[in-house]
């Protein structure tokens, strides 16, 4: 309705004018839905894909959300299980401490005992080294005889006992029926009396002669001639005497002086 107005107002310069706002204004007309609905449908497609996007940054909000809270429980787990772990071994390190404190307690009595034994020990040492050298400078008993750094004891003139007797006295005086073993010791032994009983006998196992310490008579020894003879079958003990200078062997119930060694 503008649009015509003006035109039948206008003149001949002016129509022309009107004539092109004519003409625009029936360009206008007919191509004018165009746009408008262009811009309708631009308008609408700008608003579904505003929405659109935003459903999808809800959606990917929402997405997150999910994932950040697994992720927070996850290292609230994590976090739970290390603490744990901190605190078992803040016990293990103090029970460690404990065991430490314990242990070097019982190092020190250890230590202490250590030192108190070897005091001991060296006392002892000391003691066994002073006895040693005592006995070793100590001269025979008074009433025993000195022979090549041996002690001897001879029985009293005239007392007389059994070879088992005899050596019971030896061993009452620390020492033992004289072992011989050597021909010098025959003869220091032999002086004293007429017959003197010596450490050797048979009477554990017949004919097999033995010292009494256990040793086995090595060699033929120093035997009469056709001795030992074990006449009747009855002697087991020796005896030597000072005008034979030999062995013989008697039986054990006679009495004899005897010589003691040790
Ligand atoms: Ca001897
Ligand atoms: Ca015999
Ligand atoms: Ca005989």
């Amino acid at each position: 309705m503008e649009f015509l107005s003006v035109t039948l107002g206008s003149k001949s310069g002016v129509v022309r004018e009107d004539s092109v706002n004519l003409m625009a204004s029936d360009n206008r007309s007919k191509s004018g839905w165009r746009p408008q609905m262009s811009v309708w449908w631009i308008g609408a497609a700008a608003v579904c894909v505003g929405f659109l996007l935003l459903i999808l940054i809800l959606a990917v909000v929402a997405h997150n959300s999910k994932a950040i809270g697994h992720q927070d429980s996850k290292c609230e787990n994590l976090i739970s299980s290390l603490i744990m772990d901190r605190d078992a071994l803040r016990d293990e390190r103090d029970q460690m401490k404990v065991n430490y404190v314990n242990l070097t307690k019982e190092m020190e009595v250890l230590q202490s005992q250590y030192n108190a034994m070897a005091v001991s020990r060296d006392a002892l040492q000391e003691e066994v080294n002073r006895f040693n050298v005592s006995k070793k400078d100590e001269p025979c008993p008074q009433g025993w005889k000195t022979f090549k750094g041996k002690c001897y004891y001879f029985s009293s003139s005239g007392l007389t006992k059994s070879w088992q007797s005899s050596r019971t006295d030896c061993q009452g005086r620390g020492a033992d029926l004289v072992i011989i073993t050597t021909k010098e010791e025959l003869e220091f032994v032999v002086r004293s009396f007429p017959i003197t009983w010596i450490g050797l006998s048979d009477l554990e196992t017949e004919n097999k002669w033995k010292w009494v310490d256990g040793i086995d008579l090595i060699g033929d020894g120093f035997w009469q001639e056709g001795e030992p003879n074990n006449n009747k079958d009855s002697e087991d003990c020796v005896e030597v005497s000072r005008a034979a200078k030999r062995f013989n062997d008697v039986a054990c119930g006679y009495r004899f002086s005897w010589a003691c060694e040790k």
